[in-house]
């Protein structure tokens, strides 16, 4: 076995094993604790070859030309998409798999009703002989990375093992990797250990098991996604919500934007909306051409995760984005629906599962309105329309992504890398519904803001392995990151109120809702700018609203309508609220209820009987 250090800006050296010293000091790496857990690693897996990752340009170049070499990654048009590459996922391997998803804590009541759960000691047996030898005639790769800016207090060091070339590129472009992690992380033992294989991609030995008691995770059989790059749902909502609990901080699956108001006033808004239900169009967004002439400037924070904590000293809440980049979806995303994603992924971004056009461009269903006469798919087949309406093939995968970084944005927030986050003025909800729930309205109070969170329900998407389109309960959209029990995470979320001074206004938006034919009444996307400037006004106690059951709503008058073409009746069928309806939608959240059942907090308990005796 050798262990390559190329990647140290010398071309060309590798360090036999046996030159791990005593000290642990290897390839510049000194953090002992780092190395013990390398050993460990390198014992059970049996690579080739270790790998360390700095995170140089050198190293990332030479990592891209392998994954090229290795037919991981297809080049693509370097004049139309300058160091962009297409990967191709395993097939059986396209997205987060909830049923191989688990919380591993000793009892069965820290992992809570909604979570897949087993021992920690079990987890460890069934796994080990999994991971046992998996990367014989493979390298192993030495991820340490970061999540959050350096010096923030909430900053959390991981190192990622894994066996996977895309996985170490992916960390590098979504995470801060390398030699800045380490320099963070400094002598100290407290880093999240991640270990990662690949393995045979056999769905039926795949696992995502997290050991919020151990601050670790092993992941193998999945190179896609969240399941895979350790750091974003594993780390940063499941551990993260975890020790947010005991330190009293929020992980949410959240995105942050900023928004600037012609009089230079700036809101920080968090929204939380389950997995491809508008976060990152909704993160950066770009506002209608008359708002945008008036001066409203939208900036993008995160798109994704949200780490919020209360600031001591003037009791308001903060946030950071703990991640570098955007994994975002690809279909429906355009030059039209969201220019912000097209600029940040039109260099140096890796795209998964789409289609390959003839020229080296990439193609995905909803990128153009005309489909390409040819291509080839996400599989590897040709397509054409003509194939695509005998068959019904996607020529990309519903899930497709791009993997992209942060600062290709051109809406990135000043304040994206500041350690001190930004201060947080409100916290929008939302879901995919067709039916039942309105565009938006406004809690009464941070108690009822944490029930209508709770209650959630959304259409399930392809961001899931599963049956899509059909409602389910997703209290903040956190239901497949929750790293505890959700009894605890509703009064956790409760009692945060009493830290906070000013707490910010808290809303529901649903940008799905649709008419009779099956069509979108809300035309989303950019538009959705008329209802933030409602909430924004809101958050500062200006915009008018009524009160209804609900909570707080605009009538048609209390919204910049204008130049909009939507008349008052369509208006006011988005804004209906049908009180047969509405008895079934609490029905529906019984679901959530009964799997609380004896436990759950009184405030949820309260809320409902309140709600219902309004109806
Ligand atoms: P994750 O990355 O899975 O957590 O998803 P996300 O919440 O960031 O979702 P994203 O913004 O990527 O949107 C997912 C899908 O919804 C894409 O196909 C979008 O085009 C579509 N979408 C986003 N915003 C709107 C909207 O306002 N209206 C409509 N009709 N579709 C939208
Ligand atoms: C989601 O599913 O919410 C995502 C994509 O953001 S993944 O990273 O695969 O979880
Ligand atoms: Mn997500």
């Amino acid at each position: 076995m050798s262990i390559a250090t190329a990647n140290r800006d010398v071309p060309g050296i590798s360090v036999r094993p046996e030159n791990f010293n005593s000290s642990g000091v290897h390839g510049g790496i000194a953090n002992v604790h780092v190395h013990q857990f390398v050993q460990q690693a390198v014992k059970l897996c049996v690579p080739d070859q270790v790998f360390w990752c700095n995170g140089s340009d050198y190293e990332r170049n030479r990592l891209l030309a392998d994954a090229v070499n290795e037919g991981v990654l297809i080049p693509l048009n370097p004049r139309k998409l300058p160091g962009c590459y297409l990967h191709r996922s395993n097939p059986n391997d396209v997205a987060r798999t909830e049923q191989c998803t688990f919380i591993c804590t000793t009892t069965e009541d820290d992992a809570g009703p909604t979570n897949n759960w087993m021992p920690p000691v079990t987890a460890k047996e069934l796994l080990t002989p999994l991971f046992s030898g998996c990367m014989r005639g493979r390298t192993m790769f030495v991820v340490p990375f970061m999540m959050g800016p350096a010096g923030s207090p909430l900053t959390k060091v991981g190192v990622q093992i894994t066996d996977s070339i895309y996985v170490a590129i992916s960390m590098g472009i979504m995470t801060r990797m390398g030699d800045v992690a380490l320099k963070q992380l400094g002598d100290s033992d407290s880093f999240t250990r991640c270990l990662h294989s690949v393995a045979d991609c056999d769905p039926a030995r795949r696992y995502i098991c997290h050991f919020p008691q151990d601050n670790a995770v092993w992941s193998i059989g999945s190179g896609y996604g969240g399941n895979a790059l350790l750091g974003k749902k594993c780390l940063a909502l499941r551990l993260g919500s975890y020790m947010g609990r005991q330190q009293q901080w929020l992980a949410e699956h959240m995105l942050i934007l900023g928004a600037k108001a012609p009089s230079g006033e700036k809101t920080y808004i968090a929204a939380a909306f389950p997995s491809a239900c508008g976060k990152t169009n909704f993160a950066m967004l770009i506002p209608p051409e008359k708002d945008r002439k008036a001066g409203w400037e939208i900036t993008t924070v995160g798109d994704d995760i949200a780490w919020m904590w209360v600031d001591k000293t003037t009791g308001t809440l903060r946030g950071i984005n703990p991640e570098n980049g955007y994994f975002g979806v690809l279909p429906g995303t355009n030059w039209q629906t969201n220019q912000n994603a097209m600029q940040s992924m039109s260099h140096d971004t890796i795209y998964t599962n789409v289609a390959l056009l003839p020229d080296g461009d990439v193609w995905w269903e909803g990128k153009t309105k005309e489909p390409p006469a040819e291509c080839i798919d996400w599989t590897g087949q040709v397509w054409t329309p003509a194939i695509a309406a005998t068959t019904d093939r996607k020529a990309a995968h519903p899930n497709s992504r791009f993997t992209a970084p942060m600062t290709n944005n051109p809406a990135l927030d000043p304040a994206a890398n500041d350690p001190a986050g930004v201060p947080i003025s409100g916290i929008v909800f939302g879901g995919r519904r067709s039916k039942t729930l309105p565009l938006v309205f406004q809690a009464f109070n941070w108690v009822h803001g944490v029930y209508i969170g709770a209650t959630v329900g959304s259409e399930t998407t392809a961001a899931a392995a599963g049956q899509v389109g059909v409602v389910r309960r997703d209290p903040m959209a956190m239901l497949p990151f929750l790293g505890y029990n959700i009894r605890d995470y509703l009064t956790h979320w409760f009692s945060m109120r009493k830290l906070m001074r000013d707490c910010p206004r808290i809303f529901h938006v649903n940008w799905f809702r649709k008419d009779a034919s099956g069509k979108f009444i809300w035309p989303g996307y950019g538009e959705n700018m008329r209802v933030l400037k409602w909430i924004i006004d809101r958050c500062h106690g200006r915009a008018y609203a009524v009160e209804t059951p609900l909570g707080w709503m605009p009538q048609p008058q209390d919204l910049d309508l204008d130049g909009l073409d939507l008349t008052p009746d369509t208006f006011a069928a988005l804004q209906s609220v049908s009180h047969e309806e509405f008895k079934s939608e609490i029905l529906g959240q019984e679901e959530l209820f009964l799997k609380l059942a004896g436990d759950l907090p009184k405030e949820m308990i309260f809320q409902r009987e309140l709600l219902i005796s309004l109806l």
